[in-house]
């Protein structure tokens, strides 16, 4: 396969409300849409999931569409490509900048299984021998909120929606003392805590008391995001498993952790380790060590949405995903098709690929883009 166009496209989704995390609140979501096309005639999209700032991630919209500029388009141009795994080898003396590499690789994998007349998820699948679930469970990550009784609210709503999972943000310690009331407050729901590195050793007695309530399932990146060493430390006082999301960009990244024993559970996000397929070399050797997996989210618009679930409809992860209906995000999104949640669940495309169409504005707006290729 060879690609004879690729351009980008940046965007600006709404909010339907602001997100609120350590690392502030986030009320429109900066995305840059990849558009790849083959010389055999067949589209492929992807998403670029980097965010304006490099607060959660080191990698921002503008660095990463330079790098994929100025470092991955050259690498590509005139290159044929067998199987989608060689854009990780052509891509491979590249440092970091994982996002960007994750956004070609997204609209590379879309164009492949079209190519062989698969969904995304069936493609994906093939490479580690399962096939894909058609209905996936999901949970849902809700922003921080100071006000015990509005979150109180918000967590009712979200179960009465169906949400199999629920995720609580946390900002600061006074938000973990809070969190521990709430969970009493809902016994028979299953609860994860994310503090996107917001606490410290200091809090080991309330993680401590975290530990005993029965329905809550993990807590997700405790410490600051570069530090293993203390994240094992915690992990061996600790009978609360600690899932790690910021610390891991690599399969060398789980390694590691694995080594020191700094986490029981990874989040696992294509786009923050690079692309699928280091994330199918993640969901292996998670099942040789035994690790706890699931699959998270980053606020992805529509396109990056398809993306996730298609990986998330994998067989192989322990927990439903932070991968909500199409209706909790955004005022318009960017396809055509809405992800609905039923019973819990979010049914996967069927049609080959991403299995989703982007909306008119936007394949009209990337006919004005230049082609990067040539
Ligand atoms: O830490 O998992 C995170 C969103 C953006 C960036 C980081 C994270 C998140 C979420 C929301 O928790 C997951 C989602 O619903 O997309
Ligand atoms: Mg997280």
């Amino acid at each position: 396969m060879k690609l004879s166009r690729l351009a980008l496209l940046p965007v600006k989704l709404q909010l339907k409300q602001p997100f609120a995390t350590s690392h502030g609140n986030t009320s429109s979501r900066p995305l840059t849409l990849i558009e790849a096309v083959a010389e055999n005639g067949l589209h492929g999209y992807g998403e670029l999931e980097a965010f304006a700032e490099p607060t959660y991630l080191a990698e921002t919209q503008l660095t990463a569409r330079w790098i994929i500029q100025t470092q991955i388009i050259p690498r590509l141009r005139g290159k044929n490509l067998w199987q989608p795994q060689d854009f990780s080898m052509l891509t491979a003396d590249i440092q970091g900048n994982q996002a960007a590499k994750a956004a070609v690789e997204m609209a590379i994998w879309d164009i492949f299984a079209q190519q062989h007349q698969l969904s995304l998820a069936e493609y994906l699948g093939q490479f580690i021998s399962v096939k894909p679930r058609t209905e996936i469970a999901v949970g849902i990550s809700l922003g921080a909120q100071a006000e015990f009784a509005v979150q109180q609210q918000i967590i009712q709503q979200a179960l009465a929606a169906g949400y199999q999972r629920i995720k609580l943000k946390l900002r600061n310690a006074t938000e973990l003392m809070q969190a521990i009331k709430l969970l009493q407050k809902f016994p028979q729901a299953k609860f994860m805590l994310d503090a996107n590195s917001c606490l410290s050793y200091q809090q080991l007695p309330q993680l401590q008391k975290l530990a005993a309530l029965p329905n809550l399932l993990l807590v997700e990146q405790p410490l600051r995001t570069t530090d293993l060493v203390e994240h094992a430390q915690l992990q061996q006082k600790l009978s609360l498993a600690i899932c790690l999301d910021e610390n891991i960009l690599s399969l060398d990244d789980v390694k590691t952790a694995v080594a020191l024993g700094s986490c029981r559970a990874i989040n696992l996000k294509a786009s923050r380790v690079g692309g699928f397929t280091v994330a199918l070399q993640i969901i292996k050797y998670c099942q040789q060590q035994q690790l706890k997996l699931w699959c998270g989210g980053m606020l992805e618009g529509g396109i990056g949405r398809a993306a996730s679930l298609a990986l998330a409809s994998l067989p192989v992860f322990d927990y439903p995903g932070d991968l909500s209906a199409s209706e909790r995000y955004y005022q318009t999104d960017l396809i055509n098709e809405r992800f609905i949640l039923k019973n819990g669940q979010i049914k996967l495309p069927q049609q080959t690929g991403l299995g989703v169409s982007l909306q008119a504005e936007y394949i009209k707006k990337f006919a004005d883009q230049p082609n990067l290729l040539v």
